[in-house]
């Protein structure tokens, strides 16, 4: 039996509310040994919720609460669960789950509640770490991600290929264990086919794992440029709101400034940095070598030029410091009128996208999302559903199925027998298993439960 199990559910800190959860076979139980309310929770009904207090051992009145009582099997464990919702701060759910502890229950390990859910069947191995991504989603594109993992996504696309490797091995084992009945016989061919068609899906997974990391990191775009030509501008206008500093000053910006934005549903680090130019001023040149840093460090750069002043020499060594980077050129304060620089800068970057814009005034920054969805192959940010890789383990394990299925393609092309394809066969199913827990191993079971929080 599983003993039963409790924890405090909502981050420690001040709040409203504190939500202590209590998981497992005696979970009503316990709870109605310390609550008292106008009637016994044993006697509700499931998904019901109770007010009353919670009372210590000694009979002592520790809070006023609201208790929630939820049957097995429809809970997140599939065990019985109660929660009780005290109020907030360290106290008070500190000393009411003391006192459960005291009533029977056990200190929850991290995720184990999550595991629960897992080993009972509620959730797959995909969808457990989902809920891992959703509590440490730190935008809304990969909170939206996790959650379609959560529905099961992921989980969908990998069954079927498996479903389809297991109908296949199975037709092989067959034709292997009664050579002699009068079977109809799987072709080299039929093999072939199998196979292929599902290394195509597990290569189209594959080929989301890029945009998988953007998803859940963000394209680290640093903007660079000389001294006052709108740099800071631009990071407050994408940011709707004044961020960083701006005057006419320039050498304004002295250190570098991130900030995480939303660029017409791209995830963006926006790196907003100092002015490079030759100066003797100590603040300004540690900054400058910061800006220098920036670059090398960034996924992306966007180099700013001001098309109403004069492009030049300093313009020139900022085009030359990022020639090796994925790069945008932007021609800022076009507001003003068009510049008279353009074709001098497209000249002196050939090889990038030059956009006029205005920080001031927006125009050309749809152009500039447009360009960035391009550059990183993101045109899939528009739509919401179908799978994409996120996860480094099921990267990896998408790599050894691909690399199982492609051994299979060769040994039937070299006209080995069949069978020899069995083996491999064999292992793609295991690897696909490994994405979604079947075929896991509890030393990977264990290591991902033990990401999660307490109380989770
Ligand atoms: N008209 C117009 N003015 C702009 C635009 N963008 C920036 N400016 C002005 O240009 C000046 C410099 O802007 P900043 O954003 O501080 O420039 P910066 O590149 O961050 O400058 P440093 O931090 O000194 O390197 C300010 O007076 C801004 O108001 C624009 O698109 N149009
Ligand atoms: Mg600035």
């Amino acid at each position: 039996m599983n003993r039963t199990i409790a924890a405090i559910s909502t981050p420690a800190g001040t709040g409203g509310i504190a939500v202590i959860r209590i998981s497992g076979e005696d979970a009503v139980k316990i709870a109605d040994k310390v609550f008292f309310g106008s009637e016994k929770l044993s006697e509700c009904d499931t998904h019901t919720v109770h007010y009353g207090f919670i009372k210590n051992e000694k009979g002592e009145k520790i809070d006023e609460v609201l208790v929630t009582v939820m049957r097995a099997p429809r809970t997140f464990t599939r065990e019985d669960v109660v929660e009780i919702s005290t109020h907030g701060g360290s106290a008070a759910p500190r000393a009411v789950l003391d006192t459960l502890i005291h009533a029977g229950a056990y200190m929850a390990e991290a995720g184990e509640f999550t595991k629960r859910a897992f080993l009972n069947g509620r959730l797959d191995l995909t969808q457990a770490e989902a809920v891992i991504d959703i509590i440490n989603a730190e935008n809304e594109l990969a909170e939206r991600n996790a959650l379609s993992q959560l529905g099961g996504a992921l989980s969908k696309e990998i069954s079927k290929v498996r479903a389809e490797l297991v109908h296949l091995a199975a037709q092989l084992q067959v034709t292997i264990d009664y050579p002699d009945e009068d079977l109809e016989d799987i072709t080299a061919d039929d093999v072939k086919t199998t196979a292929e068609h599902c290394c195509n899906i597990v290569d189209r997974l594959l080929s989301t794992a890029d945009s998988g990391k953007i998803i859940r990191d963000g394209i680290k775009t640093a903007i660079v440029g000389k001294p006052n030509v709108g740099k800071s501008s631009l990071l407050n206008s994408l940011a709707r709101e004044e961020r960083a500093i701006v005057t006419d000053i320039a050498g304004t910006t002295r250190d570098v400034i991130e900030e995480y934005i939303n660029l017409n549903g791209i995830p963006l680090v926006l790196i907003d940095t100092a002015g490079i130019r030759e100066t003797d001023d100590t603040v300004e040149k540690i900054g400058v070598e910061r800006s220098r840093n920036s670059i090398q460090a960034a996924d992306l750069v966007v180099v700013m030029i001001d098309g109403s002043s004069f492009f030049d020499d300093e313009d020139i060594d900022v085009l030359n410091a990022t020639r090796h980077k994925k790069r945008i050129v932007l021609i800022n304060k076009t507001d003003l009128g068009q510049s008279k620089y353009v074709e001098a800068v497209k000249a002196r970057a050939a090889d990038s996208r030059v956009i006029e814009v205005s920080a001031k005034t927006g125009i050309g920054l749809d152009e500039l999302a447009d360009e960035i969805k391009s550059i990183y192959d993101l045109g899939f940010l528009s739509q919401t559903d179908g799978a994409v890789i996120t996860n480094m383990r099921h990267k990896t394990a998408l790599i050894n199925a691909r690399d199982a299925l492609v051994r299979v393609s060769e040994a039937i092309g070299m006209n080995m027998p069949t069978d020899i394809a069995s083996i491999d066969i064999n292992y793609a199913i295991d690897a696909l298993g490994e994405i979604t827990g079947e075929t896991v191993s509890d030393s990977i079971v264990e290591d991902i439960f033990h990401q999660f929080c307490v109380g989770k």
